[in-house]
């Protein structure tokens, strides 16, 4: 079609899945004007809720039982705009009640109902009620010491209070594609544990979303979605905003995902830490498995508590790591004032230098050439390294990091028996030295991935359309030319060495200027 933006993996990136302008069938909905509540909105299948299809227009204290119109009031004085759980009445049947949702996003009330054969709690595990299911999960999740148990524990307790058939914790690298490091699944099907899927499987407008609305539901891939009437899609003239819709409709395009998995409902819940999306937990189930709205609560609750463990045992990891490494720090400093020049003291520098950056090997560069000390470079790759860094030199973050050379550097080539695979520069411009670089071998790895990543998408008899991949199959990849990555610690280590080192190497060069004088 001329005039159509071909369909390609960077505008998967735009569909609109906040406004998907219907909901899921385990669900209805009724959105209200927040000016002076009347209803705008409602999802076509309301009927079955309240024995009728109201107007556009009508008014909630109208359609709702006086306790129920007042509670949702409370709902719209409230300045938080989070989702609450509450029972609601129609004004037309006083003695039924429904379990139902509301929240208020962008100028709206939004009031969702779920089906009432889902408000029958199924019977639960060991028969605990979910706030002792719960009392029970953050017991076993405080007694983890390692990072490793912590992982497993999360999957199995989030298993325990979901009922579904696999639970995965599924962590976001730094280029979002992400690892499943923590499973807990049925007995007789297949482990996706270690399995790493590329970051288009969920695209960048869904983790932004996801950041937001923590808990999604996917009861049924093969239920018909309910438009919600008026039309307000994307393309309708006012298109309704479901970032917080407890059943929002689901994209076409992940629907596919699931179907081609095998699989037939799933949840995930998301683990933001310090408003980062660090991961999800993510499940699937091989049958039907609509959430009711108070286990839908109940994960919501696990999810952040689970972020709290998860970011206080990282962070200890961290400080210890940093203090390890602090004492090498120390003594560096205490060997170069006790040097009259620091080109001159690699060798004693050399094996602590490498321990606070955890690398193979060392190099100065200052007027008088470069000195080396470990596994580093050739003189020549060396050359186009520091090219490199003089071109690409940035104030404001110093610390020039990259675990591939080949990629980084333009004609690198390290025909080396080790290469050199990663460097992290220090810059310097010290009367001493103007580079200090740090080097990391090639670390030959195998990825495993949940599919060829290369074949995300395939393109569909329609022309253009992209669709998920058909097999998730795992694919393994050895991986050539790259180091272990730098870490958040080693770039950390780096730049307060390189103050520490710019300060002590000024202040002797004006000692010296001053004994001169
Ligand atoms: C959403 N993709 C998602 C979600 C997950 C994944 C967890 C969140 C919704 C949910 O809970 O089901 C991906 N699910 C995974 C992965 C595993 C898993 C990696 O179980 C690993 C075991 N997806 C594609 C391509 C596109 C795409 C090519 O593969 C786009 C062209 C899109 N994924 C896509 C979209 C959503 C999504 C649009 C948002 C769905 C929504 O919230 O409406």
């Amino acid at each position: 079609q001329p005039g159509k933006t071909p369909v390609d993996l960077t505008n998967c990136d735009r569909e609109p899945i906040h406004l998907a302008g219907a909901v899921q069938p385990s669900g209805a909905l009724l959105a209200f004007e927040l000016g002076d509540l009347t209803l705008q909105y409602m999802s076509q299948n309301i009927d079955q809720w309240l024995g009728f299809t109201p107007e556009v227009g009508a008014e909630l204290d109208a359609l709702f039982a006086p306790e129920s119109t007042a509670a949702l009031r409370r709902v719209v004085k409230g300045i938080r705009e989070v989702v609450r759980p509450l029972k609601l009445r129609m004004a037309n049947a006083a003695d039924e009640s429904h379990s139902a949702a509301a929240h208020l996003y962008r100028g709206m009330l939004l009031v969702e109902f779920e089906k009432p054969e889902l408000d029958e709690p199924t019977p639960l595990a060991e028969d605990l009620s979910l706030p002792l299911q719960l009392t029970r999960a953050n017991q076993r999740l405080q007694r983890c010491t390692e990072l490793e148990q912590l992982y497993q524990v999360i999957a199995d307790e989030m298993r325990h209070i979901s009922g579904f058939d696999r639970v995965m914790l599924y962590r976001f690298a730094e280029d979002n594609h992400g690892e499943v490091i923590g499973e807990s699944v049925v007995e007789g099907i297949d482990s996706f544990l270690g399995l790493h899927y590329p970051a288009t499987d969920i695209p960048e407008q869904a983790r932004r979303l996801y950041v937001l609305n923590t808990v999604r539901s996917i009861g049924d891939v093969n239920a018909t979605p309910v438009p919600i009437m008026p039309a307000c899609h994307a393309d309708a003239r006012h298109p309704l905003d479901l970032s917080l819709s407890c059943f929002r409709a689901v994209s076409p395009i992940h629907i596919e995902y699931l179907r081609n998995m095998g699989v037939q409902a799933s949840m995930s819940v998301s683990i933001v830490i310090e408003g980062r999306l660090w991961g999800l937990i993510a499940c699937h189930h091989y049958s039907a498995k609509p959430l009711r709205l108070e286990e839908r609560a109940a994960c919501e609750i696990m999810g952040l508590v689970i972020g709290n463990y998860l970011s206080a045992r990282e962070q200890s990891e961290v400080n210890s790591a940093r203090n390890r490494r602090r004492k090498h720090y120390h003594k560096i400093l205490d060997l170069v004032t006790r040097t009259p020049a620091i080109w001159q003291a690699l060798d004693m520098l050399g094996p602590e230098l490498v321990k606070i950056v955890q690398s193979s090997g060392v190099a100065i560069c200052s007027e008088r050439g470069v000195q080396t000390f470990g596994s580093t470079p050739t003189p020549k790759g060396m050359a186009r390294i520091i090219e490199t860094l003089n071109d690409q030199l940035n104030s404001e973050d110093p610390v020039w990091s990259t675990h591939s050379l080949v990629e980084s550097v333009p004609d690198y080539n390290d025909d080396s028996s080790v290469k050199s695979c990663g460097c992290l520069a220090v810059p310097l411009f010290a009367p001493e030295a103007n580079w200090l670089l740090f080097f990391r071998d090639e670390f030959v790895s195998e990825v495993s991935w949940g599919g060829n990543p290369d074949k995300v998408a395939i393109e569909t008899s329609d022309g253009i359309r992209l669709s998920p991949r058909l097999s998730f199959e795992e694919w393994k990849v050895t991986v050539h030319n790259q180091s272990r990555r730098w870490s958040q610690i080693d770039r950390e280590m780096a730049s307060e060495l390189r103050s520490g080192l710019v300060e002590l190497l000024s202040l002797r060069a004006s000692e010296l200027l001053r004994v001169n004088d």
